[in-house]
């Protein structure tokens, strides 16, 4: 299978390989930055511009196996985002990152950058994810309803970045001060905009709607800010664990809370897309980071 898509998909910077547990990736290295993305879930797992520190943070207790999530980098969240709303036994965040999607296409762009799209169908949608690897890391998740679905048919997506931090209890992130959200932690609450950058001094959970803000992410450990611009997004998940769930999660360090946290662009809940058959949607974001 590699060296078929070894020689289906060959440009330069762009490699395939075995990666853990034996699943395929690609593995991108350009002049401007590296980057990895494995077929299974069409999961990007690492983003570095040159000369600058990882931007995407990827768990040391990671599974690497069939129809299981991995934990860190860029999980697709799609058809749905959480619990299904009406069968309990579905997984949590929809199917999509449990599965091998198929490589469509790679481009070597004139910037230097290389972009490799992914594919898969899910029922009457079929979804196309396209990773660009440049100076910026630029994500576009493009889903089709088919023209012979039976209705309209409405879906939730949450591009679901995990991003590292130098120390979770310095950092802040701006952009979200005038959106209402609800809070996740220990239920559902509808809370209203209180102005001020975001914190971290305890789990935080929280799904903004109605925003297509740009969040940026302020770590003075690091020296850096991480920028998120998204289109076609109107709601924003930011998450931290913090210690009590951390320690729940099989697949995440103990300690781990503390040099990570999500900021997810997504349309979830009452921004949930509806598509009539024959219909497109496409949500992008480009992530960069600056000194
Ligand atoms: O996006 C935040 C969230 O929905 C949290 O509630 C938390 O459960 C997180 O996703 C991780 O979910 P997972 O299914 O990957 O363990």
């Amino acid at each position: 299978m590699i060296n078929q898509l070894q020689e289906n998909f060959s440009v330069p910077g762009l490699r395939f390989e075995s990666g853990e547990g034996g699943l395929v990736k690609a593995v991108i290295d350009t002049p401007l930055a590296s980057g990895e993305v494995y077929l299974h879930g069409a999961h990007v797992t690492a983003y570095q511009p040159k000369g600058a520190k990882p931007v995407l943070w990827m768990s040391g207790k990671s599974l690497f196996a069939e129809s299981k999530p991995i934990r860190g980098g860029v999980p697709i969240c799609f058809p749905w985002f959480g619990a299904h709303a009406s069968d309990p036994k579905a997984a949590a965040h929809g199917s999509a990152r449990l599965r091998p999607w198929d490589v469509l296409s790679a481009i070597s762009n004139a910037d230097g950058s290389v972009t490799i799209g992914l594919g898969t169908t899910i029922d009457h949608f079929s979804a196309t994810f396209d990773v660009t690897v440049g100076a910026k890391l630029t994500m576009a998740l493009k889903v089709a309803l088919a023209a012979d679905a039976p209705s309209p048919q409405s879906f939730e997506a949450a591009l679901h970045t995990y991003l590292s931090v130098s120390d979770i209890h310095t950092v802040s992130i701006e952009g979200l001060e005038t959106s209402d959200y609800l809070d996740k932690v220990g239920g559902t609450f509808a809370k209203v905009a209180d102005g001020e950058a975001i914190r971290f001094t305890s789990e935080l959970d929280r799904v903004y709607q109605n925003t297509d803000a740009t969040c940026v992410l302020r770590d003075p450990g690091f020296n850096r800010s991480i920028i998120v611009e998204k289109s076609n997004s109107k709601s924003t998940v930011i998450w931290n664990p913090w210690i009590a769930k951390s320690a729940r999660m099989p697949d995440f360090g103990d300690d781990e809370w503390q040099e990570m946290l999500c900021i997810e662009s997504a349309n979830v809940g009452e921004n949930a897309i509806v598509l009539n058959p024959g219909e497109t949607h496409v949500m992008t974001a480009v992530i960069s980071c600056k000194a």
